[in-house]
């Protein structure tokens, strides 16, 4: 058991296979592929891996998927074919700085138990130095011409780097006060199963291309319009849209606002206190809630971007509902003490001179890298978390 009793698993691989997960109560369960540390904790989106400022993590992706794909994909483009079958795989850290034999190469495909592998192929192990600044990554599939369906399949996850020592200089909201949003839009059949049309936007011209895809459910955390109870007090949430194309334009009902503390991998300057925020799939927003400024009970993230963005269809009862936040009814369990500072980071100034030419350290021994299971629930159950080290 790791602190707080929390179960703590050492392993040194991320399994990636096929599962079966529900998205909804009214929804029968879906077929996913997911991340996890087995077929059992798998989830979609998969675990999130903390990492420490400066301290090197390694990873093992291992593929498990099966002989087939869930969902229908183009093969009139360039794509991964393995000669086995079998569905290839890569993952990309996005916004890491790492070796390009670690980045993910589209090139760098491969199936279950590397039984055939892409043309770039080098590593079954990625190293991520974890020496740019402290912030907010993601990851997720980036197998050749197999990138769309594998995301929609669920092989998506979130990162972050820690530095222990900033957080408790800015001391913003910590803890269990400090959450991923990981937002995304997908579509369902009634039997549960991945909607995709694959009948192309103009037929005559090629049978099953369209530019994009929109889902009608907008899933938080692996769950359909689900709600969170939150104390009223400030948390601080790193909303990633880990859609395909959808755009979401967030704004709070009942008076709230969100205090916008950084943006993808950085640090803001100063706070911006807005309304609304836009973001575009990939994007991350680093934003603290503050839930004693009101005196609803609850309130509601919205979505009101139009798709595509930003000249597409409007928002309808569905897409335009996100998530809510039950405020618990009582003064904050525990005194509030975080802070928005008005100051939160002065980076270097960029400089177009070359930069200094020396070797990345040598990292002397493998590192743990702690994985988090931040599940929400549909049936008023608590979250459950699992913490993983990984050597
Ligand atoms: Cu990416």
């Amino acid at each position: 058991m790791g602190p707080n009793n929390i179960p703590s698993v050492v392993t040194s691989h991320i399994w990636h296979g096929e599962v079966v997960r529900k998205f909804h109560r009214n929804l029968p369960a879906t077929t996913v592929f997911a991340y996890g540390t087995s077929a059992l904790t798998a989830t979609v989106p998969g675990p999130t891996i903390e990492a420490l400022h400066g301290v090197t993590t390694y990873v093992t992706w291992q593929n498990h998927l099966p002989q087939s794909h869930i969902l229908p994909f183009d093969t009139t483009i360039a794509t991964a074919i393995p000669s086995h079958g079998g569905v290839p795989t890569v993952v990309h850290l996005h916004g890491g700085i790492h070796p390009p034999q670690s980045d993910g190469n589209p090139f760098a495909w491969f199936t279950a138990g590397f039984r055939d592998t892409g043309s770039a192929w080098t590593e079954s192990t990625y190293l991520y130095p974890n020496v740019q600044h402290a912030g907010n990554l993601w990851y997720h599939d980036h197998a050749l011409g197999l990138t769309r369906v594998n995301l929609l399949a669920g092989l998506i996850g979130s990162y972050v780097i820690r530095d222990p020592t900033e957080d408790s200089t800015l001391d913003l909201p910590r803890g269990e006060f400090d959450r991923h949003l990981m937002v995304f839009d997908r579509s369902f059949y009634k039997d549960g199963s991945l909607y995709m049309n694959y009948t192309g936007d103009n037929p005559t011209i090629h049978p099953q291309w369209q530019p994009e895809y929109f889902g009608d459910a907008i899933i938080v955390n692996g769950k359909a319009w689900p709600y969170l109870r939150v104390q009223r007090r400030k948390y601080r949430f790193r909303i990633i849209n880990s859609s395909n194309a959808r755009y979401f334009r967030f704004s709070l009902t009942n008076g709230l606002s969100f205090v916008q503390v950084g943006s993808d991998a950085s640090f803001l300057r100063s706070p911006v206190t807005t309304r609304s925020i836009l973001l575009a799939p990939s994007e991350i927003a680093d934003v603290v809630i503050d839930f004693s400024t009101t005196s609803a009970n609850q309130s509601e993230l919205t979505n009101d971007a139009p798709f595509p963005y930003p000249t597409g269809s409007a928002v309808d009862q569905l897409n335009s509902k996100v998530m809510k936040f039950i405020i618990i009814p009582s003064a904050s369990i525990l005194p509030d003490k975080s802070t928005v500072p008005s100051i939160l980071k002065n980076y270097p100034t960029p400089t177009t001179r070359p930069p200094p030419r020396r070797h990345p350290p040598t990292p002397k021994r493998r590192q743990p890298v702690r994985l988090v299971h931040r599940r929400f629930s549909r049936h008023g159950l608590s979250m459950d978390r699992i913490n993983i080290l990984i050597p």
